[in-house]
């Protein structure tokens, strides 16, 4: 395994068209992020950061782009993701740390192949609500953002679009925290293919930090394997962190997301990093900066940032 990266590419990804489309602007989220000061941030802990400037995905929109089967916005989701999977497979590949901001969670199909295509064994730590892990056949709403994790295991073969995607994430490797808003199917999906999970009642009984070395010992007994933290803002309580797209109560504490971020941290392994789903149009101004900090905190910590 190589040493540990010291330099990081932050990579913003304005990207929303695997989100909800009545619920525009998550694309906007990492401007706000990069502008609260996160390259600074980073510098002050001794990362050599690197901006890798706001993506550009306009020219690779097709200009018409009707649904496949349920699946809205395939060919744009796609095309936008393979592009990112090559920015971050290229940073990580040079030994640089991607942290890549959000955008919604499609963006995961980009930001994890990419990891993977550098760092075959890799592991992925998915910190989120919701498991994104429905299929072409068992989606309701269409939406990509609940969908990349089944493309990534290659549960959702058939789409020519995603042609480029390997589907090579290997369902012991990757494992949930902080799970409350689940469908059905995916439930099915997650016993069919035996993908740990943990729900915020595991949080519940075990504590955080158990639950974190719990999910460590899943995907990475050895502590070996180089590590893909994908957070998606809305793990956290709404209380917490009200600005994104699809809110649940009961979520993870301030301090229970930055426990993950701190464990994390701590194995030495951490080789990527997705902050995803915040939403600055959704709440009041008071709310989408208390969003945007808790973020930027979030990252800091990952990166090692400790309190005293
Ligand atoms: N499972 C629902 C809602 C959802 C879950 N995660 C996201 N959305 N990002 C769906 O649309 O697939
Ligand atoms: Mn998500
Ligand atoms: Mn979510």
């Amino acid at each position: 395994f190589l040493s540990s990266p010291k330099t990081v590419a932050i990579v913003g990804c304005p990207f929303g068209g695997g989100g909800i489309p009545t619920k525009a602007g998550v694309d906007k989220g990492p401007s706000h992020i990069v502008d609260a000061g996160l390259v600074t941030q980073l510098e002050e802990l001794g990362w050599k950061v690197e901006f890798d400037g706001h993506q550009r995905f306009e020219s690779l929109v097709p200009e018409n782009d009707p649904p496949i089967g349920k699946l809205k916005n395939p060919r744009t989701v796609s095309a936008v993701c393979e592009s990112v999977a090559k920015v971050v497979g290229g940073h990580a590949r040079a030994g640089r740390l991607p942290v890549s901001l959000g955008g919604d969670h499609s963006l995961a199909m980009g930001t994890i192949s990419g990891t993977l295509d550098a760092y075959p064994d890799a592991c992925v730590i998915y910190v989120d609500a919701h498991t994104d892990i429905n299929t072409v056949a068992t989606t309701d709403s269409g939406n990509m953002h609940g969908m990349p994790v089944s493309f990534l295991m290659g549960l959702s073969s058939g789409v020519d679009a995603f042609a480029w995607l390997k589907g090579a994430l290997r369902p012991e490797r990757m494992v949930y925290i902080g799970l409350r808003d689940l469908d059905a199917s995916e439930k099915r999906i997650l016993r069919e293919n035996s993908i740990r999970a943990f729900s915020m009642r595991d949080v519940d009984r075990h504590g955080i930090c158990r639950v974190v070395g719990m999910a460590l010992d899943r995907v990475n007994p050895d502590r070996d394997r180089p590590i893909h933290l994908s957070f998606d803002i809305d793990a956290l309580d709404p209380s917490v962190a009200p600005s994104t797209v699809l809110p649940v109560q009961g979520g993870l504490t301030f301090r229970e997301g930055h426990s993950v971020c701190d464990a994390i941290h701590e194995t030495g392994l951490l080789v990527a990093l997705d902050l995803v789903e915040v939403n600055p149009s959704i709440g009041d101004v008071k709310d989408v900066q208390q969003t945007v900090r808790v973020a930027c905190s979030l990252i800091r910590t990952a990166l090692g940032e400790t309190l005293v």
